[in-house]
């Protein structure tokens, strides 16, 4: 990679922004605007305000665009958007790199050569959704309407990817879910009913384990803990084998044994139960399971748990015995990223056990229940096709699955497998697997089956560098959306909408457009017989003046009840009560109470590979974004000191790691902030494609390492399971 291409100066975006074009033309210079607006009438200000929300990650922060002459020059926060709490990160702030970014997909493009190859001929929008819906059709006629696959990343539009395949007729749909969050989901919903929100903003005391808020953000919790820790004197403990940004805020911080967590969250209720800490009515009345748990829970003793951890014997029973004293306003952070052990979803239902003994549930500074937004579904009848699979390819190979993520893993194998049936067909929209799914040469593999592979997506990803026909997305900038309801803990339950800052960029369209021009092309068309603004519409039917306080505010609050939602009503759980011992789990032949098994001892001279994240990336989407790029160049393999020596690697040393399925190169970043028996690194990284000019050969992909084993309950991904070797390469 070259020098002048790795360093996009400031200069070189407003050049590429037009800014510096805008100029050129004379009269209409922005920069020469500002300064005459500012000398003659300094009241007016230079800039249209646009409200819009951001989309460089899921958390959809609210924003103010300042537009100047068409072009979008600053992203602010915007106030009255009491998720993301005035707040925009730097990824925010950079996403206006993304919309002019000169490596954004322009037109859409047909591939000429091999797959990957990167041989391409542009193609007029006509053609393109022809060739798309007619190779669609044919797939469906060859193999039936589960023969084709679709997936979609977190958005807005991805709705109209599911509504796409339901009246095309398949039910393999597949998300991002199952990379990310569904057996943390699924221990949540077992236990509470519901998915919670954690009210950190007034907790006392949060235990964080496997889940790092003031790098990977989730808006507002990950402000919320900040001032709940500096002006409500809330402890933070965190739990994690790196020394995070989280870590390094925290009061007290443990490297755990990777892959142990569940031995310290059933010691932590051995001591709850042994030393009689909880509040013995909340549990009568609102538990189910308890003389089930204390029996179990016997055996995990905090000296067992020291031992797996690695975390003083103290500690363990201090952590319980301070969590139970600030009860109910205390909480093992619930997290979000559960992709990571091959028994997650049992982790997870241990980390709400211990919640279920605090009693935190639907209290101020505890898990709170969801809040009713007020926003309407959109429905619909899809056809019904006689001659088609009779359910999801991935179905039955493990007992709880969420139907509409299913398991991209499980997927993948079936495909490949062609078991129980043939899938020939794939639609991607805004989501990168051959990125975010482990194992990368299964994905390529399974790319090279399909009859034809369409990307939707506003760069050159990986996974549009192995597809068919690529077609150039508008970005959330460009685009109106549907209105999506928000949830912020105990910040506000609201809607959002996005509206068209500037206009579409090159020949970008939008998602929902794409699916319309093929569901028209395929006799669809009845489904898409709508426009967004006339859907929002039917979304806010009964919502009193949405549409008006949405265009003043660029955000409604429904409000509601925040806490006590579940006072005087039961549990949505089997027994109608807060389910420490799984009964449904039991009916199913799944272990009703988490049992731990001590994760695979990490062979000798090797190391667990482990995933994570910063604060100035978003998975793979922005080691491409060159005012991002400028934090982290590239990725580093973070190794410890002690072990480095021994192998005689010195920081800045360029490594091979290699494990069971690929082998990869780059700089070793030797400090204490990991375990001796861990490494890291960053995602994004060495992609394939030559379209990502920052990323392409720069660095290591963790995709090509990692193992793709998966949840055995869920088929989540499991991230965390990969052990590789590290060896010095000699210049
Ligand atoms: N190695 C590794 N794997 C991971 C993770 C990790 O950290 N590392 N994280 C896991 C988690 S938690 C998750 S949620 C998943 C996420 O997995 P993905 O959904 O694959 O997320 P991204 O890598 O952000 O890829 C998003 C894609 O959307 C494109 N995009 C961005 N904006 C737009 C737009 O406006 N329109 C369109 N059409 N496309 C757009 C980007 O160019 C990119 O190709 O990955 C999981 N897998
Ligand atoms: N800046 C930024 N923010 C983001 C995102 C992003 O890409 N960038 N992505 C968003 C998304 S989609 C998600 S899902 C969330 C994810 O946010 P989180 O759920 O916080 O997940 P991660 O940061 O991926 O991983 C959490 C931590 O677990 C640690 N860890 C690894 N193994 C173990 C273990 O066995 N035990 C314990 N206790 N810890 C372990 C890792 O070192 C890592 O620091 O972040 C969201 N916010
Ligand atoms: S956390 Fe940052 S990147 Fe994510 S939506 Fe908010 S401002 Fe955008
Ligand atoms: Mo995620």
């Amino acid at each position: 990679m070259s020098e002048s291409n790795h360093k996009v100066s400031r200069r070189d975006f407003f050049k590429a922004s037009g800014l510096f074009a805008a100029g050129a033309v004379g009269g209409a210079s922005v920069l020469g605007g500002l300064r005459k607006a500012s000398a003659a009438a300094p009241a007016v200000k230079p800039w249209d305000s646009k409200f819009s929300a951001c989309d460089m990650c899921f958390n959809k922060c609210g924003l103010i665009a300042r537009v100047e002459d068409g072009v979008v020059t600053k992203l602010d926060p915007n106030p009255k958007f009491l998720k993301s709490r005035s707040m925009l990160c730097a990824r925010g702030n950079a996403g206006i790199r993304q919309v002019y970014d000169p490596d954004r997909l322009k037109y859409p493009l047909l591939r000429k050569g091999e797959r990957g190859e990167g041989k391409w001929q542009r193609i007029p929008w006509d053609e393109a959704l022809d060739m798309a819906a007619e190779k669609m059709l044919e797939v469906r006629k060859k193999y039936l309407p589960c023969g084709h696959l679709f997936s979609a990343g977190t958005d807005l539009h991805s709705k109209f990817v599911g509504r796409l395949a339901e009246v095309y007729g398949s039910f393999n749909v597949t998300s991002h879910e199952s990379l990310c969050l569904v057996s943390n989901n699924r221990a949540f919903l077992d236990t509470f009913g519901e998915v919670p929100y954690a009210d950190v903003l007034n907790s006392k005391y949060v235990l964080m384990s496997g889940a790092n808020r003031f790098e990977a953000l989730v808006t507002p919790d990950s402000m919320d803990l900040m001032t709940a820790m500096r002006e409500h004197g809330c402890k933070l403990v965190t739990l994690d084998p790196r020394y995070t940004k989280t870590a390094a805020l925290s009061d007290e911080w443990y490297p755990i044994r990777p892959g142990t967590d569940m031995a310290l969250m059933l010691a932590l209720a051995h001591v709850i139960i042994t030393e009689k800490l909880y509040d013995p009515q909340w549990i009568e009345e609102k538990t189910y399971g308890i003389e089930q748990l204390a029996e179990h829970v016997k055996q995990y003793t905090p000296g067992f748990a020291a031992e797996e951890c690695g975390i003083p014997v103290e500690a363990i029973s201090r952590m319980a015995r301070e969590l139970a004293a600030a009860a109910p306003a205390s909480m093992v952070y619930p997290g979000r990223r559960s992709s990571d052990y091959e028994d997650s979803t049992q982790i997870r239902r241990a980390f709400a056990i211990v919640n279920g003994l605090l009693g935190n549930w639907d209290k101020p500074g505890g898990l709170l229940a969801a809040r009713q937004v007020g926003l309407k579904g959109v429905p619909y009848d899809a056809p019904w096709y006689d001659d088609n699979h009779y359910e999801r390819i991935d179905e039955g190979k493990v007992p709880m699955m969420f139907e509409h993520e299913g398991s991209f893993l499980i997927t993948r194998d079936a495909i490949l497998a062609d078991d129980p049936y043939e899938i020939r067909g794939w639609l991607v929209y805004k989501t990168n697997p051959m990125g975010t799914a482990p194992n990368r040469k299964k994905t390529i593999e399974m790319m090279n089956k399909m009859d034809f592979v369409t990307v939707v997506d506003i760069a050159m990803s990986d996974t549009a560098w192995f597809a068919d026909l690529v077609l150039p997305s508008q970005s959330y900038l460009e685009r109106y959306d549907p209105c999506s309801g928000l949830q912020g803990s105990s910040a506000c339950a609201c809607v959002i909408k996005r509206d068209p800052v500037i206009d579409p960029l090159y020949e970008s369209r939008s998602c929902f457009d794409i699916m319309k021009g093929l569901a028209n092309r395929m006799e669809l068309g009845e489904y898409f017989d709508f426009t967004i603004p006339e859907y929002r519409q039917k979304q806010l039917a009964g919502l009193n003046r949405a549409e008006e306080i949405l265009d003043r505010d660029g955000v409604y609050y429904n409000p509601s009840k925040v806490y006590g939602i579940y006072d005087g009503k039961v549990y949505k759980t089997l027994s109608k009560k807060v389910e420490l011992y799984n009964q449904r789990y039991e009916q199913m032949g799944i272990d009703p109470l988490p049992k731990y098994t001590a994760p695979a001892k990490t062979p000798k001279n090797q190391f667990r590979l482990i995933i994570g994240r910063d604060a100035t990336v978003t998975q793979t989407s922005t080691a491409n974004n060159s005012l991002l790029n400028e934090f982290h160049p590239t990725n580093t393999l973070w190794l410890n000191r002690e072990k480095a020596a021994e192998l005689g690697i010195n920081d800045g040393d360029l490594v091979q790691v290699s494990s069971a399925v690929g082998t990869q190169e780059l700089k070793a970043e030797v400090s204490d902030n990991i375990r001796g028996d861990t490494v890291y690194m960053l995602s994004g990284y060495n992609t394939l494609s030559t379209m990502q000019h920052l990323s392409h050969g720069n660095g290591a992909s963790i995709n090509e390492l990692l193992e793709d084993d998966y949840d055995e309950v869920t088929g989540n991904a499991s991230m965390h399971t990969t052990f590789v070797s590290v060896t010095r390469k000699v210049a």
